[in-house]
């Protein structure tokens, strides 16, 4: 039996009991939205970019409709390469990100999914996991059904296209949701589970990037049927027990995890680039510290307390690296986000090899500030 608290009710489920997963992802997220207000876009290659404050074109890709990526275009390259990949399209378009716009559309999407869930998990601004078990008997005829009205209500209230991957749990779902995109919608009954993976890719596992799959390809294994043939003792010592126990359950299918109530967690944020790559602690120290007032400023014009710092590195390869902590009790004071900033800056810095482009200071877990505001609110 696996329980989960949820609206403080506390809901049994028997694990070995069917349940009927959705995972709903939207397609192309960012550029169908920049479509959806200027459809004479649809014809052409689309990327929207996160250009840096640096100028001209700095700045990578944060992604791009499927016209631009049969040119090669995808999330995270730099826009000079995308530029170049797209030389011979003198349509093609490059459009700044517009995160208000698009988080708009997400919360109009997301009401429709939460209206169609006994239990609805937020992931990100594009994607989700219903819980529609009991809504649809365990039945995955009329699991198919509410899909495509979820499909199609989302087109009527928002224009979107998304991809939905129907089965017993949210890894297979995930991996289902991504299979057959744009627009997609895949059904894997449990029958079906086997034939279904065993074909994949390794790397259609969720969690299994580049890395990962080069040392496998290396033993000469490449789909997901040829990586059954590894033993758990086997994977332990390449891999170590967390990490061996997931890929030796997730090349079977099995994923016991609930989907467990979550909505949109609010966060306020302030990223910039540096002027220079640089991984100084002073330099960056001066960064941090100039974030966190204008971090602060935001929760104080919101009249929130927050209860989670973290910061974001954008590094120079562009991989991303963050760490956040929790705090004991919710505050809104400066100084304890400047002092958490400058421990997690510092805590990031050690065993720092790659220097770092963008800097960025968040904080979260928000609550209103109750009852009459205190004095220091005034300055
Ligand atoms: P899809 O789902 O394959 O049709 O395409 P997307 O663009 O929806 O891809 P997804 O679901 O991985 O990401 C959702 C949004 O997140 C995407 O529209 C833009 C943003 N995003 C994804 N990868 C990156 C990245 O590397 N950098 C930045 N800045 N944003 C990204
Ligand atoms: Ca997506
Ligand atoms: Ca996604």
């Amino acid at each position: 039996m696996n329980t989960q608290n949820c609206n403080n009710q506390i809901i049994f489920r028997d694990t070995l009991e069917t349940r009927i997963v959705f995972h709903i992802d939207f397609d192309y997220f960012y550029a169908q939205c920049e479509e959806t207000r200027s459809p004479e876009l649809k014809t052409k290659p689309v990327c929207v970019c996160v250009f840096s404050d640096r100028g001209g074109d700095s700045g990578a890709i944060a992604t791009a409709n499927y016209t631009a990526r049969k040119y090669g275009v995808k999330s995270g390259i730099p826009i000079t390469f995308a530029k170049k990949r797209l030389e011979e399209r003198k349509d093609a378009v490059y459009l700044p990100v517009d995160f208000d716009f698009y988080s708009e559309i997400s919360k109009k999407a997301m009401e429709v999914m939460k209206d169609s869930a006994d239990i609805f998990e937020y992931v990100g601004r594009d994607e989700a996991y219903l819980d529609v078990t009991e809504r649809v008997e365990k039945d995955f005829k009329k699991a198919s059904h509410l899909a495509q009205q979820i499909k199609n209500s989302i087109r009527d209230k928002t224009k979107l296209s998304c991809s939905i991957g129907i089965s017993c749990n949210k890894l297979i779902s995930k991996i289902a949701s991504d299979f057959q995109k744009p627009d997609g919608l895949t059904i894997v009954p449990p029958i079906e589970t086997e034939v279904f993976l065993d074909q994949l890719k390794i790397r259609k596992i969720p969690g299994i990037g580049k890395k990962t799959e080069k040392r496998f390809l290396e033993m000469n294994l490449e789909t997901i049927q040829d990586l059954k043939r590894l033993d758990i003792f086997t994977l332990n010592k390449e891999f170590g027990r967390k990490s061996a126990a997931y890929i030796y359950n997730a090349v079977r299918g099995i994923d016991d995890a609930p989907v467990k109530e979550k909505e949109e967690s609010i966060q306020y944020s302030k990223i910039t680039t540096l002027k220079e790559d640089s991984k100084d602690y002073q330099f960056l120290y001066e960064s941090v510290m100039e974030l966190c007032k204008e971090v602060h400023h935001i929760v104080k014009k919101n009249n929130r307390m927050f209860k989670s710092v973290g910061i974001h590195f954008v590094q120079s390869d562009l991989s991303n690296k963050s760490k956040s902590r929790m705090l004991r009790s919710p505050t809104k004071n400066i100084e304890e986000l400047q002092k958490n900033a400058d421990q997690l800056l510092k805590e990031a810095l050690e065993n720092q090899t790659i220097t770092i482009r963008r800097l960025g200071v968040k904080v979260s877990e928000l609550s209103k500030v109750q009852g009459q505001s205190d004095i220091t609110a005034f300055f």
